[in-house]
């Protein structure tokens, strides 16, 4: 008897592991959903990778479900109130990726500022071999950041900021606890304030779009946004126009609205870096979140309390 589905594609250890539980594999939701009447009547935990949404239409095929485990700490696939309303469960994968998602957000920061896709390509050529010098490029520490959404990872990626002597502001819910960092009541007067905006907030409907065009021409011509939240929360369409008109300085993203096809456009311009949405992607990192998926699993299958619930 099935009682554990794995949705979504696992490296070699976490299939090994869901494996060793007992899971059944499909690659994605609609296999799930596709799946005859009697395995879907047996599953009551689902070890959940993977976009697509999975929203009430696809719980109602799986009416023995207790928990959706998910791999990741943006949970904005699932639609937690429609879970809710059906007592089931939605655990995450928090806090054990904070260190690399914060780690290419300031090293996208770095690169960006310090043009280093460029100078790489400089020494490669043999550009600079020939005698050529690399162009100036942009003081990075000591400047101004901001931090929209100071959560775990936005925490992270401010206490690294400081490091480099940065004079930190940050948006969030409320004003936390910090050293001596600055509070804005809104996103609009963050941007204004910093050179540098990095996008910390969770994704989902609450926060769509909250990098509108308006934020963007306060963030202005020498800003530049780096984004490691989701694609979602950036008005992509306002960013690249701002992008390629100049009137933002650059941006760092690793989160696109529709991934994995990043819009061509970026790929134009000399101003971005973009990554693949990797910045959890470490071995140690992947290790650790698959883990915390399985332990969860664990926990409910033994009726224990959850490690890390989300609702
Ligand atoms: C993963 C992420 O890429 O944790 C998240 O929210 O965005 C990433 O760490 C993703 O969860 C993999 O499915």
């Amino acid at each position: 008897m099935t009682r554990l589905l794995s949705i979504g594609t696992y490296g070699e250890a976490d299939t090994k592991a869901l494996d060793e539980m007992g899971a059944r594999f499909v690659p994605d939701l609609d296999a799930a959903c596709a799946l005859d009447d009697a395995a879907r009547a047996d599953v009551t935990a689902i070890a959940f990778k993977g976009s697509g949404s999975f929203d009430d239409a696809a719980m109602d095929r799986f009416p023995g479900l207790g928990l959706i485990a998910n791999f990741g700490v943006g949970y904005d696939a699932i639609d937690v109130e429609a879970a809710e309303g059906r007592s089931i469960a939605v655990t995450n994968t928090p806090d054990v990726l904070n260190d690399d998602v914060a780690d290419l957000a300031v090293a996208m920061w770095l690169m960006q500022g310090r043009r280093m896709l460029q100078a790489d390509a400089h020494v490669r050529s043999g550009t600079w071999a020939e005698g050529t010098p690399f162009p100036l490029n942009r003081k990075v520490s000591g400047g101004t950041a901001g931090i929209l959404g100071l959560g775990r990872i936005g925490y992270e990626i401010a206490d690294r900021l400081a490091a480099f002597k940065m004079d930190i502001h940050y948006w969030s819910r409320s004003p936390k606890k910090t050293p001596g960092w600055t509070y804005h009541a809104d996103p609009q007067s963050l941007a204004a304030d910093v050179d540098f905006l990095f996008v910390a907030v969770v994704g989902g409907p609450e926060t769509e779009n909250l990098v509108d065009g308006r934020l963007l021409d306060a963030l202005g011509p020498d800003g530049v946004l780096i984004n490691i939240s989701r694609g979602s929360v950036v008005d992509e369409a306002a960013l690249l126009d701002r992008l390629e008109r100049g009137a933002l300085a650059g941006a760092g993203l690793d989160v696109f609205a529709d991934e994995p096809r990043a819009d061509p456009r970026f790929a134009k311009l000399d101003t971005v870096v973009l990554q693949p949405h990797q910045a959890s992607a470490t071995h140690a990192t992947r290790g650790a979140m698959g883990q915390l998926q399985r332990d969860n699993i664990a926990a409910f299958f033994e009726g224990q309390d959850l490690l890390t619930p989300v609702v």
